[in-house]
């Protein structure tokens, strides 16, 4: 058994526009109404996950799911056609692309049944985000169906909200060792809707049957939300023993520091100050939005998107940062840019889960050569852009259901995942 960490990025849906829909979202709100670019984005998602493969990492995909998403529209009495703007934007988002918030995962090694736990995530803050739930669950249900290896729940019962793993960070001495988890959550009644709550948090950590005395919550700080911190994980990202966060992430950091240092007293806490790094600078370059990943040659390296090199002061941090011979020995950009148009970093495409690949529905593992059939699925069938003004295009709206079904029958899905 070959116990390692697996990414699941997901793959950009041929939806993908900028509708506006997440208030909390700098990037969102400041996109609104622009031109997308759904083929380009899917394809630089590809090309991401092509980076991580040359890093020697596993990887893993995630469908985007099927829009519009008429069933939801059904349940609200309309249809594409009659839906109003808002309603009709939100049937056809592709924010499922955003893995990180599709569930929340515990290792086998963290739990009490030795099962890996995955709770999907509900995200019934955002109308827009809180109807990928089922499609998500039928997808996890498939790639992860080895019932004495994984147990996936289904989501929290709302009202308590829960956004998955960008919302939750776990540390260990290593991937396949028992770690410390971490759930950070978010306290109404600032500028913008806190995702997170705790009650969902404390619910996955019993469902994933996880030992109190590795088990922490964390308040984020209402500073961080309020500055467009709309999950955790555009302020702070761990891997292994190293937690690289914020000055200002958490809301009483001291108490939070010295707990994970009892749980876990190896841990490496690489702290940026606000005095050299301002949260707006944080979030508008997405500095923390990375893939803190273990190298398999030794040392991490932290996947960063392109716009953290082009924020100046940032640059100058990481260079610091690698010059100064910790952990932390590379740095490597990438361009997701019409990801990160929508507030999506590096972080937020993918979903993280330590298990055996052997364990998992090879179809949702890819290497370079899947990854260029599937390219080339999205090179033929996404749409070039969207105007998010035609959502109710008809010839659009076919066009993506076509890209879809072409890209399901392609990884032989279309069994498991059309009802
Ligand atoms: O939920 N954007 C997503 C971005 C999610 C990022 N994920 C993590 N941080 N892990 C969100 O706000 C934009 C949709 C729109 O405006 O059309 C959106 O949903």
């Amino acid at each position: 058994m070959t116990v390692r960490e697996i990414n699941f990025d997901g793959i950009i849906g041929p939806s993908h526009n900028y509708a506006g829909l997440s208030s909390g979202n700098l990037a969102s709100k400041r996109n609104a109404g622009a031109i997308s670019y759904p083929r380009a984005a899917a394809l630089q998602g590809i090309e991401k996950m092509r980076g991580n493969l040359r890093l020697g990492l596993k990887q893993g995909i995630f469908l985007p799911h099927w829009r519009p998403d008429g069933a939801w529209l059904a349940q609200l009495g309309t249809d594409i056609g009659g839906a109003e703007p808002h309603l009709r934007a939100a049937a056809m988002s592709a924010s499922s692309m955003w893995a990180a918030n599709a569930a929340t995962v515990s290792p086998a090694s963290d739990t009490a049944d030795g099962r890996t736990h995955l709770t999907i995530a509900n995200l019934v803050t955002m109308p827009h985000r809180s109807h990928e739930w089922p499609q998500t669950l039928a997808q996890l249900q498939v790639a992860f169906s080895a019932k004495d290896v994984f147990a996936v729940h289904p989501p929290i019962p709302a009202p308590f909200g829960d956004e998955g793993a960008a919302n939750h960070m776990r540390l260990s001495d290593r991937h396949d060792e028992a770690g410390v988890e971490i759930f950070v959550y978010g306290q109404s009644g600032g500028l913008f809707p806190a995702r997170q709550h705790i009650e969902a948090s404390k619910a996955v950590a019993r469902r994933h049957r996880l030992d109190p005395a590795r088990t922490i919550f964390a308040r984020q700080s209402d500073e961080a939300i309020d500055a467009g911190a709309f999950h955790n994980d555009v302020v702070a990202v761990a891997n292994e023993t190293v937690l690289f966060a914020h000055e200002h992430a958490f809301a009483d950091r001291a108490t939070f520091y010295d707990a994970l240092r009892e749980a876990m007293p190896s841990v490496c806490i690489i702290e940026v100050p606000a005095a050299e790094v301002s949260l707006a600078d944080a979030i508008r370059s997405y500095l923390f939005n990375a893939q803190l990943v273990t190298l398999p040659e030794g040392g991490m390296a932290l996947v960063v998107p392109t716009e953290a090199r082009a924020t100046p002061r940032v640059w100058r941090w990481l260079e610091a940062l690698i010059a100064g011979n910790g952990p932390i020995r590379r740095i490597i950009p990438v361009d997701i840019r019409q990801s990160m148009a929508n507030g999506g970093g590096p972080a937020c495409l993918r979903l993280r889960v330590v298990a055996d690949p052997a364990d998992i529905d090879p179809r949702f593992l890819v290497d370079e050569a899947r990854l260029d059939r599937i390219a080339a699925v999205i090179a033929e069938y996404w749409p070039e852009q969207i105007d998010p003004s035609s959502l109710d295009d008809t010839r659009l709206i076919a066009r993506i259901e076509q890209s879809w079904l072409t890209l399901v029958d392609h990884l032989q899905l279309s069994g498991d995942l059309i009802p």
